[in-house]
């Protein structure tokens, strides 16, 4: 490595800005990051490309300005023109990588398409100074990855790096719950270990992501996104270093019930472990393998409460400018 190349430059020497988001700033106006993995590896098209419009004209609504994030030639790319969210939509299985904090520089390196995950795209939205993130369902503990009580396979370790971005960025992400594919007891204990407060609007349970409960009381609630903003700006502002997680559940009209949501999700779970799926790919594939079995009614979910995180983001990104 030469000397040029050694020297450190930071995210902001390959952010890309939009027009959109650079004036959003320059005004001062609230901004809302929306992630891409969702769109390349999480839903199939043309639910993703709906859902990634849908949640910008969401946000806009809301009175905030939406900052989707994807990598695109070595460069993070932080509000996307609708060829650029076209062209994640329709690429070929396999054609764009899914980039988190531990893949970005690979990434980055490799050129072309990827998507950002949750950590990802709180690194980019941290770099261009948004401080509110809309999502689905966050990435956490799997199941097994701390082993399984009655059988002798090994830890799989598989945590997802977004817990760790959590515990080290400080941003509110707004999603429906840690993922129902996920070890969820594990993923809240982690979080509090990394010092995430996990907060829920609305209601006293834990969202469920599929539904609208995960059948675990949240560690922390509040009525609605006017009273949820005041702790997520304490939060932000205490100097800490963490994120915080904001909870809000499916819409009632899309939700699964919660016996159907756990059944789809143990199947899938099993025929992955039987089938040797695991690391990044393991999640896409099991939202994948739901939707089968759910004969289309966990995209009709997935796609209601992302659309919903990203208009409950947009309030709070305003309320949070209220307060200031
Ligand atoms: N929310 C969804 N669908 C998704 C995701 C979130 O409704 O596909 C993505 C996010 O990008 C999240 C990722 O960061 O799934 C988690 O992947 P992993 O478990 O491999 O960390
Ligand atoms: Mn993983």
């Amino acid at each position: 490595m030469t000397s040029r190349a050694s020297q450190l430059h930071g995210l902001s020497a390959v952010l890309d800005l939009s027009a959109e988001v650079a004036d959003g700033i320059a005004e001062g106006r609230p901004l809302v990051a929306l992630e891409s993995t969702l769109i390349s590896h999480g839903l199939p098209y043309p639910a993703n490309i709906e859902v990634a419009r849908a949640s910008e004209a969401a946000v806009r609504e809301s009175g905030a300005v939406p900052a989707t994030v994807a990598l695109r030639d070595g460069r993070v790319l932080v509000g996307l023109d609708d060829a650029a969210i076209e062209a994640l939509a329709t690429a070929l299985p396999g054609s764009v990588r899914k980039a988190a904090r531990p893949s970005l520089a690979v990434a980055l390196a490799a050129g072309g398409w990827a998507a950002t995950t949750v950590s990802a795209t709180m690194i980019a939205a941290r770099a261009a100074g948004i401080h509110v993130f809309a999502t689905g369902g966050i990435g956490g503990v799997h199941r097994g990855a701390l082993g399984r009580p009655d059988s002798t396979t090994a830890p799989t370790l598989d945590i997802s790096s977004d817990l760790e971005e959590l515990g080290r960025t400080p941003i509110a992400v707004v999603c429906a719950g840690p993922k129902a594919i996920l070890d969820v007891p594990a993923t809240l204990e982690y979080l509090e270990t990394r010092g995430v407060p996990v907060i829920s609007i609305g209601q006293e349970d834990l969202p469920g992501f599929y539904a609208r409960s995960s059948g675990i009381r949240s560690p922390h609630s509040f009525a609605d996104v006017g009273t949820a903003a005041a702790v997520v700006a304490r939060q932000l502002t205490l100097g800490l270093g963490a994120g915080i997680l904001v909870c809000v559940p499916v819409p009632a009209a899309a939700a699964l019930p919660e016996g159907v949501a756990r059944d789809a999700v143990e199947r899938a779970i099993a025929e992955a472990e039987a089938a040797g799926v695991d690391g990044p790919a393991l999640t896409p594939w099991l939202l994948a393998r739901i939707a089968e079995i759910t004969d289309g009614a966990s995209i009709r979910a997935n796609t209601a409460l992302i659309v919903n995180d990203a208009r409950i983001a947009g309030r709070l990104a305003v309320a949070l400018d209220h307060l200031d």
